[in-house]
């Protein structure tokens, strides 16, 4: 019989729990549901599966007792000021986000944080195998616990394990940097399967697993060592992540919003075009070249400051963080410069909001703005392109997206850009700018039949289908695509 056995059948670990603490002027505690990628994209399925979510509360220092959320058990995982700094601003924020981007930023490898690694993700897989029911189906979720699927398959034999990562998982040449590689590796393995967002993230992944640890797969099946003398199996498949839909055309057909999409405008100074950026304040999110290549617009005359205006909002988001308190001031500076150099009284060329916003006000914007620029250097998927589509019950507004985002792949309404190529980039944003109604509304209509039809109930049901089966395809990897990747293993020194 395995051991602390719980009494949910299905259990979702993630490094967040899905709500922020609120104390009341009296001190009495509340929880309020908190806003994200994975929260907004996971709320829902959770809401209509009643299971448990095991994650960090976002208080550093003792846990409070588990407690009831909007119909899941939440059970809180204590993390140390200390373990906030190593494991969760290190580790997985300075070490895996910037390696698994691209390494747009250079990652930092500490050994001190790699141990704060491992020791939490162990702490949550204890915490989820205590919530767990014999055979439950647990989920696992993104890169701060990648060890958790192969300590939950020690501790629970008897669980269906799954994984999915948000965020890109980078080719072999980067992978290979890090000094744990193999760990991370065989901690993703104690999986049933591993989903990613792209068909190139699954190729990565499998190609990683070649050449570091040997395993051949068979289309898209890896077979590993079950600890017990024999082999099973892990499967790994593209299950490209999407949103709400239905919930985002309520909220953008809503009087209130509807009414505050013109306030908008008028409020913005009645500009005959407005390009909109969305972004949690982060250099994979090309929130610079944006700006450059929107600076460049105005200083040669081809966008007009009196009719044009920019509204870029920039989520607060790791703000301890070296490289994203640089960030800030590089974007501050920018923004500074453009509204200095082409800004007049009452007029900004450029609005900067550097808080959250309520979902009305993103509501309104979306449907406010004409043009949406999505100019991210790397990123999994990219929800705001597809919240910007699903906002538009006119048909109307271009998606400007760059192709290093997952959305590229499924977007194709969209203008696509290389946000490094400047040119390319200014290009693109002023066919957008110019783009006739007629065009717009058929390329909209793509843009709104994909996110109708794949929203993130499809992507939940898609994922938890073939973790369930264990014959489930996401989007799988053709023997011909492995075929061309196929190559020797490496097996260095010091990769144990
Ligand atoms: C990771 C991956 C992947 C942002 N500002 C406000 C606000 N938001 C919401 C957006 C959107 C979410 O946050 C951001 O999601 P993204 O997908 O754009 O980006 P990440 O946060 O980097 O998410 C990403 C995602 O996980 C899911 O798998 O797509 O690639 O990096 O929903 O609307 N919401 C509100 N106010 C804000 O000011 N209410």
């Amino acid at each position: 019989m395995p051991q602390g056995v719980g009494e949910y059948d299905f259990v979702v670990v993630a490094n967040r729990l899905p709500v922020d603490r609120v104390v009341a002027d009296d001190g009495s505690v509340t929880w309020r549901t908190s806003p994200g990628g994975l929260v907004t994209a996971l709320e829902p399925v959770m809401r209509r599966a009643e299971g448990a979510w095991v994650g960090w509360s976002g208080d550093a220092g003792e846990a409070p007792a588990p407690f009831e959320g909007d119909d899941m058990h939440l059970v809180p995982v204590p993390l140390s000021e200390e373990e906030v700094s190593t494991y969760y601003e290190g580790f997985s924020n300075d070490t895996l986000w910037p390696l698994y981007h691209d390494v747009i930023a250079v990652p930092t490898y500490h050994r001190a944080w790699w141990e704060a690694y491992v020791r939490v993700n162990r702490r949550f897989a204890e915490a989820a195998a205590a919530q767990a029911s014999e055979g439950a189906t647990v989920w696992v979720q993104d890169y701060q616990l990648q060890l958790v699927p192969a300590v939950l398959r020690e501790l629970r034999p008897d669980l269906r394990i799954g994984f999915f990562n948000h965020i890109p998982f980078p080719p072999y040449e980067l992978f290979a940097q890090m000094p744990w590689r193999r760990q991370v590796i065989e901690g993703l393995l104690g999986a049933d399967l591993v989903g990613f967002q792209r068909q190139s993230d699954a190729n990565n992944f499998l190609r990683v697993c070649r050449r570091l640890l040997g395993i051949d797969s068979r289309r898209h099946r890896l077979q590993v060592a079950d600890g017990r003398g024999g082999t099973r199996e892990v499967h790994a498949a593209a299950f490209p992540i999407s949103i709400d839909t239905p919930a985002f055309e309520e909220l953008a057909a809503r009087p209130s919003v509807q009414s505050r999409v013109a306030e908008v405008r008028f409020e913005l100074g009645a500009p005959r075009k407005l390009l909109l950026g969305v972004d949690r304040l982060d250099y994979t999110k090309g929130i610079m070249h944006r700006l450059k290549a929107y600076g460049e617009l105005l200083d040669d005359g081809v966008v007009d400051p009196e009719d044009t205006v920019l509204v870029q909002v920039a989520t607060p988001s790791r703000e301890r963080v070296d490289s994203y308190r640089q960030l800030r001031d590089e974007i501050e500076l920018a923004v500074g410069r453009i509204n200095g150099e082409h800004g007049t009284i009452g007029r900004a060329a450029v609005h900067y909001l550097h808080h959250n916003q309520p979902r009305e006000e993103m509501s309104a914007l979306y449907q406010a703005a004409d043009v949406m620029l999505v100019t991210a250097l790397r990123d999994g998927m990219n929800l705001v392109a597809k919240e910007y589509a699903a906002s538009r019950l006119d048909e109307r507004g271009v998606l400007v997206l760059s192709e290093f985002t997952g959305a590229a792949d499924e977007l194709t309404g969209a203008l696509l850009v290389n946000p490094h190529d400047i040119v390319g980039l200014k290009r693109t944003m002023v066919q957008a700018l110019e783009m006739p109604d007629k065009e717009q509304a058929r390329r909209m209509r793509q843009l709104r039949r994909r996110v109708r039809t794949h929203d993130v109930t499809r992507w939940a049901e898609a994922f938890l289908s073939a973790l369930d089966t264990g014959s489930g395809s996401g989007t799988t990897v053709s023997e011909a695509e492995q075929a061309a990747t196929a190559e020797p293993t490496v097996e260095l020194a010091g990769d144990r």
